[in-house]
């Protein structure tokens, strides 16, 4: 048809310039990089709308330059049931297992952060080696509550689905957390570094300790970036990474560990600013890309 593109995400006429999205393989297909969105956020407490972020973070990332190796499949959202919460986690898993088998990494984008718990169940569920859970987050998520649901809670979830699992969160802010978290996430064995701690030289070393060669699971909240940079989600804390800190520690993790499963969750695109947490976000999942065959 006359003057229809038959290329999106590109404005520009530079054949050597090619878009991730210009890649992509149909839904279902196997590849070495497997999408899936899971546009839920029943969990979410203060601000609503990470149900969003699937459709938005694909935007950014598939004008992301394709930098060639690999081959990548969107496999779409999963089929989200509003108000049951049991049935969307089961549905989420099932994806999960479904592209595990189909991928050597999987980028999940949720949603709040209860569908990396269901990424993560999924991942047990695969697998019988020994399993890593990194989470880039401000919280440790270990709430225990007296009623209802809360995305506070994944990091005590996850180690009850494995207590073998090497677990901890990194990006930790002291001044946005209930001190008895900092307890209870010391007695369920979870390691906790705040952004300093994170930024010393030294840190890698921590994690080759921790995480060695085990299948690594890579959690990004977007929370765990300073609001300046990434105002959208729904739990903001000030004193995070810069966007060039985060970027450059997603990178040596995913270089060094090569994750399995990389999720990006709790971006609420009403709370953005010119979409500048979506740009950073896609730009998250395009450097946690580890697979380079050329
Ligand atoms: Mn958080």
């Amino acid at each position: 048809m006359q003057h229809l593109k038959s290329k999106r995400y590109k404005f520009i006429a530079d054949p050597g310039d090619v878009r991730l999205g210009e890649r992509l393989g149909s839904d279902g297909s196997r590849a070495d990089v497997v999408i899936v969105g899971a546009p839920w956020d029943g969990a979410v407490g203060t601000r609503p709308g990470s149900r969003l972020a699937p459709s938005k973070i694909r935007q950014s990332l598939f004008t992301a330059p394709y930098q060639g190796g690999f081959t990548i499949s969107d496999w779409g959202d999963v089929n989200t049931v509003v108000g049951d919460h049991e049935e969307t986690w089961r549905r989420v898993s099932s994806a999960c297992i479904e592209a595990l088998s189909s991928s050597s990494e999987l980028l999940l984008i949720g949603g709040d952060s209860t569908v990396s718990y269901c990424a993560f169940k999924a991942l047990r569920n695969h697998t019988q080696s020994k399993i890593a859970y990194v989470s880039l987050d401000a919280h440790p998520d270990v709430r225990s509550i007296s009623e209802g649901l809360t995305s506070g809670q994944v990091v005590r979830w996850v180690r009850e689905v494995d207590k073998q699992a090497s677990t901890c969160v990194v990006g930790i802010r002291r001044h946005s957390n209930a001190p008895y978290l900092f307890n209870e996430a010391e007695s369920l064995g979870v390691k906790l570094y705040d952004v300093e701690e994170a930024l010393e030289p030294a840190f890698l070393g921590e994690l080759e300790n921790l995480v060695g060669n085990a299948t690594l699971h890579l959690s990004i909240n977007m929370d765990v970036v300073d609001p300046a940079f990434a105002p959208g989600v729904n739990s903001p804390s000030p004193g995070g990474f810069t966007s060039r800190e985060v970027i450059g520690l997603v990178e040596k993790i995913a270089k060094r560990f090569k994750p399995r499963i990389v999720d990006l969750v709790e971006y609420t695109p009403a709370y953005d600013l010119g979409d500048i947490t979506a740009m950073l976000g896609a730009t998250l999942l395009a450097k946690s890309i580890w697979i380079q065959k050329v």
